[in-house]
Order: structure tokens, then sequence, then C-alpha cells
């Protein structure tokens, strides 16, 4: 899949922003700092498009970006940052489950994890709500370039077992499995239409 055309299309901060029209979405989420961001720039080839930043927990809001004027990538917050108030934490809890009562036309959920880290609570507590929704799941290591080969074998084969997830790594150092992940996302586009 190539990707010619890329909008920031709407910023949500509150319940009535979020987009209940009929286009496909896909939706990347992760703990903070997970790389989500360097992953969606990488994928769209744009440098700046989705904030990256070294302090994690900066984006809280849902992010649409409309792609080749056909489909959303969904840049959901990321979880698991312990910074934020209780209230705000609360009120982006509240969005994303919004979020996902409401949506329609889900072509695929992109779930980041950080490939040192593998699994962590917060992961499987959102992974636990949306699981019996029968979404397509695509696991995506990312930072691998900072563990082993055999480490990132590891990885990959325990999300399989354990959890029986497809797991591809990534780095932003050798974006090689950039184009496998385009790929997989065009067939979810195409099953799913
Ligand atoms: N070594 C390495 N660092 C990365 C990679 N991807 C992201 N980072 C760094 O991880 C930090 C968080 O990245 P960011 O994309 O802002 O994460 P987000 O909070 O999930 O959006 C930044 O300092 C990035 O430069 C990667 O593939 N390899
Ligand atoms: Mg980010």
């Amino acid at each position: 899949m190539n990707i010619t055309d890329v909008k920031l299309f709407r910023t949500a901060f509150q319940k009535k922003e979020i987009i209940l029209d009929r286009k496909q979405k896909v939706i990347f989420m992760g703990r903070s700092n997970v790389g989500k961001s360097t992953f969606i720039n990488s994928l769209c080839d744009r440098k700046n498009l989705a904030r990256t930043s070294s302090k994690p927990g900066k984006t809280i809001s849902i992010n649409y970006y409309l792609i080749n004027e056909k489909f959303y990538f969904v840049d959901l917050p990321g979880h698991g940052y312990a910074k934020i108030s209780k209230r705000e934490s609360q009120r982006v809890k509240m969005l994303i489950y919004h979020f996902f009562e409401k949506i329609d036309r889900v072509a695929l959920v992109i779930i980041l994890i950080d490939s040192r880290r593998g699994f962590m609570n917060s992961d499987i507590e959102l992974l636990s709500k949306i699981i019996n929704k029968n979404y397509n799941i695509l696991t995506v290591l990312t930072k691998s370039d900072k563990i082993s080969y055999s480490h990132l074998l590891n990885q990959t084969t325990k999300l399989q077992e354990e959890f029986d997830l497809y797991a591809i790594p990534f780095s932003i150092k050798s974006a090689q499995n950039k184009y496998i992940i385009l790929d997989y996302i065009e067939k979810a586009l195409l099953i799913s239409a």
C-alpha cells in the first residue's frame, strides 16, 4: 500500500467529537512512550505528523488521520502513564470506552508493545476489553533495535503462544518491516471492506 495523502482530520477531546461515519478505521494503541507517534510517522513517511516526544503522556486526545481520502488511522491516547491527574486519566478512560462503544468499521487494531518489556498489566487490561469484539489484531514490537535477535524471537513466540497474537518487530533504525506492516494493513482493509 502506498500512502499518498495524509491529513490530521480530527482531534477528539470529548465524546461528541468522536467520528461516527462509515469510513474504515485502523486503530493504534499502546502504552505511553512505546513509540506510537514514531511508528505512525514512519508508516506515513512524515516527520512530524504525530507528535513524538520523550515526555510520555502528551497525547490525551484521539487523533484521526485521513489516509488517501479513504480511511482513518486512529491514534488512541497512550495508557499506563502515571503522571497525569486522576481526573484526567478518568476522562481519557471514559473517552476510550465511549470510542469502542460507538465505533463502526474497525479494519484492524494495531497494538504496540515495547519489545524489551513485552505485555504489561495495563496492556492486558486493555486487551481484555477488546478481545471479545473479534477485531483483527496485529501486534507490533517496537524499538526492536534495543534487544537481541534471539530475545526478539522469544517475545514473538511468546505472544503467539500465550495470546494467539501475530507479532511483527519494528525499529525506526531499520524500518524494514514497515512495508510488511503496510501490506498487512492493506489486506485488513480489503478483508473487512
Ligand atoms: N531506539 C529506538 N527508539 C525509539 C524507537 N521508536 C521510538 N523511539 C524513541 O522512544 C521515545 C518515545 O517515542 P514516541 O514515538 O514519542 O512514543 P509515544 O509516546 O508512544 O508516541 C522517543 O524518544 C523516540 O525517539 C525505535 O524504534 N528505536
Ligand atoms: Mg505519541
